[in-house]
């Protein structure tokens, strides 16, 4: 393919950059800032702006997502210092989507220790790997998860809700977090029903000792109904899209 040859040059001459979308906690009230999820854009020299649903599993499958990955931890946590020192009182965290390969590569867990001995101040919590729930039910990524959990960094399943087994992992697995799939608030329910299920949900995630996140809201509806249901963070456009550098550290300052 086309795109296999340009993304070995992509990285040297900076084609790719991240994205910052906001977490936020749902207080009874308000919302307050927590943290970004970063995610990675392609600009590509003739097809334009790529989103990482197009190139990411191409990464996969012609092994330029090691490359690609070690870039996005290595700049992803170099911006978590920007963020943090921009608002130190704000104790701002980062997460970072991560594939199964990475994971399942041997080398990972030195590469990401390395990293985090250039940042010796950044404290490891700050810093939370997303990795997709499809990808729990493999044995070498369940043991990456333990290690990478033992540097003090801290995990999230992403998409939580879409795959198998979910309910095992949740009570095997060392995660921290699980992010609920923008898919649980397609329509067609009544409030009271919505109500229930997300409760349920919730309370179940939060009976396995994990935080919730709900991604993908798009409503102020939305919103209060994973508030009232529990939730303890929130992440989507009603809230916030994805910002550049510049707009993150205009909503840090306005946040502290
Ligand atoms: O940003 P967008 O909504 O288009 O992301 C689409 C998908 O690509 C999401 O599932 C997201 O997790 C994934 N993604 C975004 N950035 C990265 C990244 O840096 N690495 C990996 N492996 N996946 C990413
Ligand atoms: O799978 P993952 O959660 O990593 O996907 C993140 C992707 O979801 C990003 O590409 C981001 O642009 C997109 N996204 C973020 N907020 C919303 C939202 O409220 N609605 C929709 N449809 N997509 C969103
Ligand atoms: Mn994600
Ligand atoms: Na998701």
């Amino acid at each position: 393919v086309e795109l296999d040859n340009d993304m070995r040059g992509a990285i040297e001459s900076e084609q790719f950059h991240l994205v910052y979308q906001p977490i936020f906690a749902l207080n009874p009230e308000t919302e307050r800032l927590v943290g970004f999820e970063a995610l990675l854009r392609w600009d590509h020299p003739l097809h334009g702006a790529l989103q990482p649903g197009i190139f990411i599993p191409l990464a996969e499958r012609l092994g330029h997502i090691h490359a690609m990955g070690n870039w996005v931890l290595r700049r992803a946590i170099l911006q978590l210092q920007a963020f943090r020192s921009a608002g130190p009182e704000l104790d701002l965290k980062m997460n970072v989507n991560v594939s199964p390969l990475q994971l399942a590569r041997p080398d990972f867990l030195a590469r990401l220790a390395d990293l985090l001995a250039q940042v010796p101040d950044l404290p490891r919590h700050a810093l939370c790997l997303e990795i997709t729930e499809t990808s729990l039910s493999d044995e070498a990524v369940s043991e990456a998860l333990i290690s990478i959990r033992a540097l003090g960094v801290r995990i999230a399943i992403d998409d939580f809700g879409t795959g198998f087994s979910s309910l095992a992992c949740l009570r095997r697995l060392p995660v921290d977090v699980a992010k609920l799939d923008r898919a649980f608030l397609g329509g067609g329910h009544t409030a009271a029903q919505d109500h229930r299920f997300f409760a349920a949900v919730t309370g179940l995630v939060h009976a396995a000792d994990l935080k919730v996140v709900q991604e993908g809201i798009e409503t102020l509806d939305q919103l209060a109904l994973v508030r009232a249901a529990g939730a303890d963070f929130a992440q989507g456009f009603h809230l916030a899209a994805p910002l550049s550098i510049a707009a993150a550290l205009g909503l840090i300052a306005a946040s502290r």
